[in-house]
């Protein structure tokens, strides 16, 4: 009998591992709103294999899933410093090149950046920068200071984005400080500007930015430029600033979790956005800048260029920093974080 039952469950074992005739899968785990479903359609056509697509709103709601050890996913697509972190704790693997030929269309400018200085574990999707989209047909002036984002003129007029690094990191930007500070008086000047803001926030959202804005449901936001972008191909009054005291510059790669499954079809998945046609098709639709220089050969340079949103001039590039992994002092972020939004 018990025998039996371990032969049983050998075979159980067995069987769930690899299907007779079963459909090959992958599982992506990606922010709202951050690729071209078509793009999915035609991956799934071309290789046979079947993705199964979840999304996430933020870098810490991504990384809490991860880092619990309970789900498991072949691709995701953090930010630098949340891949600066994970490759740290051993979160990621190494990816093979080999199987990856179509990273000869990046840029070699986004390899090898201090977050993954060998280039070892990611493959750069999308860049952009923080900022303010604003109505140009309600703001009482064009805005060009974050200090718009403590105007009560804006009083539940504005939106203000539900992520802890991003807000308490332009926080501290509007205080002086800088935005990778883990100074406690730094950190505290940040809460107490978020605190006296709270009453002037409409609301604290993610994806919902751009359904809001394009809405007109609001005046001013602190958006991510590829939202910007989209919002200001929906609504021909949205404009977008980086404000002259600098801002967050941000970039988001392609990884392989270390638990992954179906490690050769993450290869494929990657391989395949990487691939010009498809980089440009997706550009087309999710309006974040992106690393891939045949697809914006594909896409007519000039005019991609042409966008002061996810082409900014140098002197706004050179006021904007990258946030790094703090360590442990992530969890000062994390409790202030906490404090701010609970109480709202
Ligand atoms: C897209 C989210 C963009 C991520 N909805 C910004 N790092």
């Amino acid at each position: 009998m018990k025998k039996l039952s371990l032969f049983a469950l050998t075979l159980a074992l067995l069987c769930a591992a690899l299907p007779a005739g079963a459909q090959e899968t992958i599982s992506v785990y990606n922010w709202g709103d951050y690729i071209e479903p078509q793009v999915l359609e035609l991956f799934e056509q071309e290789t046979g294999i079947e993705v199964i697509y979840e999304t996430f709103e933020t870098n810490e709601d991504m990384y809490a899933k991860i880092a619990m050890g309970g789900a498991s996913y072949d691709v995701i697509i953090p930010s630098d410093y949340m891949i600066e972190r994970m490759i740290q704790e051993g979160l990621l693997q190494e990816i093979n090149w080999d199987n990856v030929p179509n990273v000869k269309n990046i840029d070699p400018r986004f390899m090898n950046a201090a977050y993954d200085p060998q280039s070892a574990y990611s493959v750069p999707y999308t860049w952009g920068t923080m900022g303010i989209l604003y109505n140009e047909s309600t703001v009482v002036e064009t805005p060009t200071s974050w200090q718009t984002l403590m105007d009560p003129a804006y009083t539940m007029d504005m939106l203000m984005l539900n992520s802890p690094r991003d807000t308490l990191g332009i926080a501290l930007v509007m205080c002086g400080h800088d935005l990778n500070s883990t100074d406690p008086a730094d950190l505290e000047d940040a809460k107490n500007l978020l605190v006296e803001q709270k009453p002037m926030v409409l609301a604290y959202v993610v994806d919902e930015v751009k359904d809001k804005m394009i809405a007109g449901e609001a005046s001013v936001a602190l958006v991510w430029s590829g939202d910007a972008t989209y919002c200001m191909g929906e609504n021909d009054e949205l404009n977008y600033v980086v404000p002259v005291e600098g801002s967050n510059i941000f970039y988001d790669s392609i990884c392989i979790p270390y638990n992954a499954r179906n490690v050769s079809g993450a290869e494929k998945f990657i391989d395949f956005l990487c691939r010009a046609d498809i980089a440009a098709m997706n550009y087309e639709y999710v309006g974040y800048a992106i690393p891939n220089t045949a697809a914006i050969e594909l896409l007519g340079a000039e005019e991609y260029n042409a966008s002061p949103v996810n082409n900014p001039p140098q002197e706004v590039l050179d006021k904007c920093e990258v946030f790094k992994y703090l360590g442990d002092d992530t969890r000062i972020y994390d409790q202030i974080w906490t404090e701010i939004i609970s109480e709202f």
